[in-house]
């Protein structure tokens, strides 16, 4: 069997999809990589910088990879900070990869876009697939070219890559890496660790978002569903919870009932008034049958849950 190959492994989300992916392909199948050492427990681990295409290319080679996974990229907040290395990262990540699959290096490529592609000319209620695209971050003028660029592969090379607009994704295995959506993980530590949070976002912002088991089930039923139910080649809307700040405090307080959140807007504020407040995922629903299964309130609870166990808290409330 040809292997699936994770590169960004350590983070946010490759520390969950490569657990994901030896769940469903055996353990065996899965090669993790990032350019920081990293452990993922019985899966074989390589450092690699994906700015390396020859290095890449070997390890494709070494191990017989069919499928490729590429997480490594600057998010939204720290893209701002760093606006060349981003669009480095990002672009120069992405066409060294499609390069080897346009030499038939590898069959399939898994490529995350983001919300972040729209900007403040778009919908923003139950935003839809294709609309005005007009982003004002780094981060989505970079996610924005990368679709196109996915598309292209596709169009003239016939180059499998398939894709996915993720919203902000909530999770607690590992920390989010620099988003504008990471208060709504970064709320549950202070949560527990706390009992108070200060929030970088006004308490009526609303953004979409998803549980991370549900957008490492989408990923992997997207990699996994026939190739021609795939009519999408630039990158599906995906839709899961939208929630404001003062929404998932409110919730939060149902299990720490002395939970208090405060206010203190910042630069992201900005950004996430560019960005959906929701989103229409008709087209992945009817393509290739995606369903999210969580909402605010049972993501609460496994979040709660989740983080008592890793960050050892007992039970006081
Ligand atoms: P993250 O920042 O948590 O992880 C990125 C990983 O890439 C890190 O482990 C980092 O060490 C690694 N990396 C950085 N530079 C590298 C390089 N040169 N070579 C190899 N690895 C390198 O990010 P994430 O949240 O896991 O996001 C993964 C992908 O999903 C990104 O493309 C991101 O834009 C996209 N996405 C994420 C979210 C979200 O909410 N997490 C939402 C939308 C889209
Ligand atoms: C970010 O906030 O940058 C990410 C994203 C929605 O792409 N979580």
């Amino acid at each position: 069997m040809k292997k699936s190959l994770v590169i960004g492994a350590n983070g946010q989300i490759g520390s969950d999809l490569v657990l994901g992916l030896a769940n469903r392909v055996g353990t065996e199948n899965v090669i993790a990589t990032d350019v920081k050492p990293g452990n993922h427990g019985e899966v074989i681990f390589e450092l690699l910088d994906i700015l390396d295409a020859e290095k890449l290319k070997e390890i494709i080679e070494k191990y017989n990879v069919g499928t490729v996974y590429l997480l490594a990229a600057l998010l939204s907040a720290t893209a701002e900070q760093k606006p060349m290395a981003a669009w480095k990262l990002n672009m120069d990540g992405l066409l060294n990869v499609l390069e080897l699959a346009k030499e038939g290096a590898i069959d399939k490529v898994f490529w995350p876009s983001s919300i972040a592609v729209f900007g403040p000319t778009t919908p923003r209620d139950n935003t839809p697939q294709t609309t005005i695209m007009e982003p004002t971050t780094v981060y989505g003028i970079s996610k924005l070219a990368g679709e196109r660029w996915c598309e292209y592969y596709f169009n003239k090379y016939g180059v499998d890559v398939r894709s996915i607009r993720y919203p902000g994704l909530i999770s607690y295995k590992a920390e989010p890496g620099g988003g504008t959506t990471d208060y709504a993980v970064a709320i549950y530590y202070k949560a527990l660790q706390e009992g108070k949070y200060e929030c970088y976002l006004e308490e009526n912002t609303y953004l979409p978002m998803m549980y991370m088991e549900d957008a490492i089930k989408a990923t992997i039923d997207l990699m996994h569903a026939d190739k021609e139910k795939i009519k999408i080649r630039s990158s599906y809307n995906l839709a899961g919870i939208s929630f404001s700040p003062i929404e998932i405090s409110e919730e939060i307080k149902k299990h720490i009932s002395d939970f208090s959140i405060s206010y203190a807007p910042d630069f992201r504020q900005e950004i996430a008034n560019s960005w959906p407040k929701s989103i229409d995922d008709k087209r992945a629903q009817e393509d290739w049958g995606w369903k999210n299964s969580y909402e605010l309130n049972s993501m609460t609870s496994e979040m709660l849950e989740g983080l008592k166990s890793k960050l050892n808290i007992t039970d006081s409330n």
